[in-house]
């Protein structure tokens, strides 16, 4: 019987250069493995803990205090002990980590220490298994591959504030496949930075997710801007690549206003949700995530209840993968997807039964990468694995993004694979 030999916690550093958590587990019969947690920068205020040194014993001169070395330890002397000698098994592995810490956000152990140590035990599994992580999951049939949701300009904190929102990406809906998507979707982020630097712009310099950091200061100017390089490029706006919003508005949210950098000017909930009505009407945005400030519940279920047209209404920040939070919102019908990130809610099991929540309510559900990134692909196990439907991982540069396309090339290539198709008519 495969056991668990030993599992060691160690820091590497994220695509930001920044310390982020890892894991090497080796089990009895010689396998090993190493595994680490993304992190991100615009963090909902109800995520799992992410446990950093700042100031405390752990404290390293080198890294701002951005060091995890604290959670390295709780791995290593507080987690480990519970795990070494155990039977690979997600379910239980997660439960052993819950018996430690029972808070939801995993307060005691820190979300970083907690989500490493659950998806080095999802490969383990998997390797008892003799399979993937997305194989055991989904052990018969085809997998189902995500349509890919792809950053193409890139603003607020993940390039300096070029823009108030976060993300303009595209979601190339009609392609038959996820080469072909993939395909459109380079084409697209390339032409940008062409029809970019015509105008003037910097396009070579990238924002941390791979995007492209120009400044347009109204939405609508960049929502149009990416309208004419969809066209640029051959495609079809409605039928074949739709646009999709990160406005990430927690960021820019502060004493019930919504604050315009760009404009210079603050918007009441009420005139927030106008102005994103006036996007939907004049684009063919099919997804718009983060529309207000994570807790300004009233204004989500609002701009629901007048939409003008279907509209996939993504919650991220607003849920932060959190059961209770998503169960509330569907309750309130504040939104109509979820996006998935693992390290918001610190355990793959966990994780899994808010997707499942989701479904059951009729959710879409989006799964996601974040901004501090790692070239670890675990994040395609998990979200084929579940049946998705969707992934977003940035842009199609860099290669912590290329990683994850490239492993969805590679089950495209090699399994029996189903695209997915979430926004057929
Ligand atoms: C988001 C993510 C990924 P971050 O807001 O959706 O784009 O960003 O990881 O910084 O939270
Ligand atoms: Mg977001």
């Amino acid at each position: 019987m495969i056991t668990i030999k030993s599992l060691v916690g160690f820091q590497i550093l994220d695509s930001r250069g920044r310390p982020t958590v890892a894991v090497r587990i080796e089990t009895t019969d010689g396998w090993y493995k190493s595994v680490a947690v993304p992190s991100g920068a615009s963090t909902g205020a109800h995520e799992a803990v992410e446990r950093r040194d700042h100031g405390g014993a752990f404290a390293e001169k080198f890294y701002g205090g951005n060091s995890v070395y604290g959670a390295v330890h709780i791995i290593n002397t507080v987690i480990a002990p519970n795990i070494v000698g155990a039977v690979p098994d997600i379910n239980e592995i997660d439960n052993a980590i819950n018996n430690l810490d029972a808070t939801t956000r995993h307060e005691v152990l820190g979300g970083n220490a907690t989500l490493a140590v659950s998806l080095a035990g999802a490969y383990a599994a998997a390797h008892r298994a003799n399979s993937s992580i997305a194989r055991l999951l989904n052990p018969t049939g085809a997998l189902l591959l995500p349509m890919p949701m792809v950053n193409i300009l890139s603003g607020g904190a993940h390039a300096a504030g070029a823009m108030d929102i976060q993300d303009v990406l595209v979601i190339p809906h009609g392609a038959q496949n996820f080469e072909q998507a993939l395909s459109w979707s380079v084409a697209i982020r390339e032409c940008a930075a062409a029809l970019g630097k015509e105008r003037g712009f910097i396009t070579n310099l990238v924002a941390d997710e791979g995007g492209l950091g120009i400044p347009f200061s109204r939405t609508s100017d960049a929502c149009a801007f990416l309208l004419e390089v969809i066209e640029k490029v051959g495609l079809k706006p409605e039928s074949e690549v739709g646009i999709a919003l990160d406005i990430a508005a927690t960021q820019f949210y502060r004493d019930g206003q919504y604050h315009s950098r760009a404009t210079k000017q603050s918007y009441s909930s009420s005139e927030w949700s106008a102005l994103m009505l006036e996007l939907i009407r004049d684009f063919p945005i099919l997804s718009i995530e983060d529309p207000f400030a994570e807790d300004d519940w009233s204004a989500w279920s609002g701009f629901m209840s007048s939409l003008p047209r279907q509209l996939q209404v993504v919650g991220d920040d607003h849920f932060t993968t959190n059961l209770q939070r998503l169960q509330r919102g569907a309750k309130e019908a504040s939104a109509n997807s979820i996006l998935i990130k693992a390290n918001q809610n610190g355990l793959v099991s966990d994780t899994a039964q808010v997707l499942k929540a989701a479904n059951a309510n009729g959710f879409s559900t989006v799964v996601s990468a974040r901004s501090g990134e790692t070239a670890d692909t675990w994040l395609v196990d998990l979200a084929v694995g579940w049946r998705a439907g969707q992934i977003k991982v940035g842009s199609t540069h860099g290669s912590e993004r290329s990683a994850k396309w490239n492993y969805l090339l590679e089950l495209e290539k090699f399994e029996e694979t189903t695209f997915a198709q979430p926004f057929k008519k």
